[in-house]
């Protein structure tokens, strides 16, 4: 229990890089900006680097560490596991998770692979029935432009939609002497570009029109086969064979994910859509652009502008029409009331608040949070077709038997 009287939730992050600072600072954030009905408690932060785990817990306020995740499942002072882990643990640690009757947050995308994917939606259906909750992070479904877009097309002032157009473009690998990491390598990744950021801008493109895509005719490429191996950890990984690493270190290792991906397919409302996802489009930093267009109006986004929503109303006469830039900052806006008064912008760290908020709520609502791992299976079933499409040169691939 809290000073409150609120219930108090322990949270046990496993991961503390980039995803781990993201999710500390929402953790620290949802109680004091939002009402919320429980209390998220920063109870363990775990990594098998203790060093970094410490120091991560110092900075944002963890009260412990542990370096073996499997601990936080035995405390009974943790009631969620949140997961920032590269793709290739995701199974794993939320199976057994949930199995141990903990709720759980899962970084995106779900898993590296379909039949994972799969065990951990049985996972979450067992756990559901026991009152446990899961919610996979496509966070940007809680950016405020994109929930009131969400919004907008829910109210039917799009009509009917007749074409989605997504891209997600990012620049960070264009140098080819920029070093392999993990998020290079199929089998700690899954995929490239089309699972790390790919998966989002199809997420959103789901959620926003409340429509499935049913196919897919894709092309995927890597544009940069081989990367230097500046982390020795990677040395005798796949498609590593030097013996050495360091700066400087002639070791080169094969990039075995794509660094780019290109898909059209079908909505299950009957809308054309196109994707892009890359690492290479120089000049874009984080630039998640989605278009809809619908019989009475459309719908533009861009995240390098996160703050504006440009909505476009097709009944208006002709002489007065076009695209309005609405500043989504009112406090009747979603999730902007938590915040600061109209104008003063949120940036990429808020999103993250609004999904710890939203989880809690849930639990202590006993709700089933969105997007749930059934969510995430189906978006994985997405990125399974995207590769099946692309192996055979961009022949059709259906996606059936959607869950969701
Ligand atoms: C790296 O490409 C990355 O951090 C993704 O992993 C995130 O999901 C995205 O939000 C920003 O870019």
């Amino acid at each position: 229990m809290t000073n409150s009287g609120k219930p108090a939730l322990g949270v046990g992050m496993i991961g503390y890089a980039f995803m781990g600072r993201a999710h500390s600072q929402a953790w620290r954030n949802a109680r004091s900006y939002f009402d919320v009905p429980a209390v998220p408690r920063l109870a363990a932060v775990a990594g098998r680097n203790e060093a970094a785990a410490r120091d991560t817990a110092d900075r944002f306020g963890w009260e412990s560490v542990e370096t073996d995740w499997r601990r936080l499942l035995e405390r009974d002072d943790i009631d969620i596991i949140d997961i920032c882990t590269p793709g290739d643990t995701h199974a794993e640690i939320a199976v057994a998770a949930l199995e141990a009757g903990k709720h759980v947050l899962c970084e995106k995308p779900l898993a590296n692979s379909v039949e994972e994917a799969e065990r951990m939606v049985q996972a979450a259906q067992a756990a559901a029935a026991l009152g446990v909750r899961s919610m996979v992070g496509f966070t940007y479904r809680r950016v405020p432009a994109i929930s009131y877009a969400r919004r907008l097309v829910e109210e039917g002032r799009l009509g009917r939609i007749v074409h989605v157009r997504g891209a997600y473009l990012q620049d960070w690998l264009v140098d080819p002497e920029s070093p392999l990491t993990w998020r290079l390598q199929k089998e700690r990744a899954g995929s490239g570009a089309l699972g790390d950021i790919g998966a989002h801008i199809i997420d959103l493109a789901q959620f926003v029109t409340g429509e499935q895509l049913t196919g897919v005719s894709a092309l995927t490429e890597t544009f940069v086969r081989e990367r230097p191996v500046s982390d020795p950890s990677l040395v005798g990984t796949s498609g590593i064979s030097g013996t050495s690493a360091g700066n400087g270190s002639a070791t080169r290792g094969a990039v075995t994910v794509d660094d780019a991906a290109v898909l059209v397919s079908r909505m299950s409302g009957g809308a054309l859509a196109t994707f892009e996802a890359t690492r290479f489009a120089t000049g874009r930093k984080n630039s998640i652009r989605l278009e809809i267009n619908g019989t009475r109006g459309s719908l533009a986004f861009d995240f390098e502008d996160m703050n504006v929503l440009n909505v476009h109303d097709a009944t208006v006469d002709a002489r007065d029409a076009g695209f309005t830039r609405v500043l989504v900052t009112e406090a009747t806006h979603p999730y902007v009331a938590g915040w600061w008064p109209p104008g003063h912008v949120l940036g990429y760290e808020h999103a993250f608040t609004h999904q710890a908020v939203d989880l809690v709520t849930a639990i202590a609502e006993g709700t089933d949070p969105r997007p749930s791992f059934s969510d995430g299976f189906q978006v994985q079933r997405i990125l399974s077709a995207v590769e099946t499409s692309a192996e055979r040169e961009g022949s059709w691939t259906p996606i059936g038997g959607a869950r969701v």
